[in-house]
């Protein structure tokens, strides 16, 4: 996409609410993000594609640099696909877990109770495989650079798993290293390099999380008034 001038329009979407409301809203909205939980134990009760959709359609409204939306994901719900990428991701887990790991990040892990076997890598009725886009090639094969584009697709992930906890669902972010083989499974191109692996469904019935707690606003925040 050439860059050349934009028109603008007004900023006719806009919403401004009173304080109280304002602070109503957030409230509704806090109490709802500090529910979601990183969940491990999936069900198989299939979710309609269209659900799918639209928290994409979400996502592909994050803000991106120049707007290049750097982005893109692969939805997959076929159980062929599914069970090869559990067993490439598998071997890339054993060797995590039994050679690459330092002791440190083994430590940091263990109250998460992770290890090699992902069997939600199955279970679960969709894998979405983000990937990050370093640039766009043109049908001439020019190349547009993109910019941002780990912050971009950060951000665009981020408001994915907001909106499928919103409408009901549990995601697991999923990040075996390497994820090369994702490319590979999945056909996509050498520009684009796999970013996160998002497991998406219902929880099992039996579901547990570890009891692990968030760090208090002033832990994580500071503010400057002068
Ligand atoms: N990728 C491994 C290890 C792992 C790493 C981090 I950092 C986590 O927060 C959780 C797991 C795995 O998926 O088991």
């Amino acid at each position: 996409m050439p860059v050349t001038d934009y028109a603008t329009v007004p900023l006719a979407d806009y919403r401004e609410y009173p304080i109280e409301e304002m602070r109503e809203r957030l409230a509704a909205f806090y109490e709802d993000v500090n529910r979601r939980r990183t969940v491990r134990e999936f069900s198989d009760r299939p979710v309609p594609r269209d659900i799918v959709e639209t928290a994409l359609k979400a996502a592909g409204t994050a803000p991106s640099g120049a707007n290049l939306q750097p982005w893109h994901f692969v939805v997959v719900s076929g159980p062929d696909t599914k069970r090869r990428i559990r067993e490439a991701a598998e071997l890339e887990e054993r060797e995590f877990y039994e050679h690459r790991a330092s002791e440190e990040w083994l430590e940091a892990l263990a109250p998460l109770g992770t290890d090699s076997d992902k069997p939600f890598l199955e279970t679960a009725p969709y894998l979405i495989a983000v990937f990050l886009k370093k640039f766009d090639e043109l049908e001439d094969g020019r190349k547009v650079k993109h910019y941002y584009p780990t912050e971009s697709t950060g951000l665009a992930t981020g408001i994915l798993i907001t909106a499928l906890h919103h409408a009901g669902l549990a995601t697991l972010t999923h990040t075996p290293s390497p994820m090369k083989f994702l490319n590979e499974i999945l056909g996509r191109p050498k520009s684009e390099r796999p970013f996160l692996l998002l497991v998406v469904g219902y929880p099992a019935d039996d579901a547990e999380v570890p009891d692990i707690t968030r760090k208090p606003l002033e832990d994580f925040t500071s503010f400057v008034a002068e």
